[in-house]
């Protein structure tokens, strides 16, 4: 009974002493489709600093009509996006949105943001909340 006790009590210390998940996100950058209409890309870092894992749940791009997590899966040697409803981002981990791999999609761009404008992006995650970015607009496939 007492190492019952003993054993109950280590293990609420531990679960304790998990940090809660703080998500930051870094280097994000817009890729601006030169066709009007076409949905342009982001691309950025998060970085979970806590224990815990969050879950990033949506993405607004500002003047974007929506934006949406996206993955790019190999189907038979081609290419295909996926949308994601959600994505979890671990404790203590690195998810990179990238060419290839996890992405936002921007669709519905105004036509008045062009390269060399900065952008702000909301992440918003279930543990951390909102997480506001300032992404550079690059010409896609520079
Ligand atoms: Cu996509």
């Amino acid at each position: 009974m007492r190492h019952a006790i003993l054993a109950l009590f280590t293990l609420v210390l531990t679960a304790c002493s998990q940090s809660p998940a703080e998500v930051e996100v870094s280097n994000a950058t817009l890729y601006l489709h030169p066709v009007d209409g076409r949905p342009s890309a982001v691309y950025f870092t998060l970085e979970n600093t806590g224990d815990e894992s969050d879950i990033f749940l949506s993405v607004e791009v500002a003047g974007a009509e929506r934006g949406e997590i996206h993955t790019t899966e190999d189907q038979n040697g081609i290419a295909k996006m996926i949308r994601l409803p959600l994505l979890e981002i671990p404790g203590n981990s690195v998810v990179s949105f990238e060419r290839g791999s996890y992405h936002v999609m921007a669709f519905g761009m105004p036509d008045t943001v062009k390269v060399g404008d900065s952008v702000t992006v909301s992440l918003s995650f279930e543990k951390t909340g909102i997480v506001k970015t300032t992404a550079l607009v690059k010409a896609l496939g520079s």
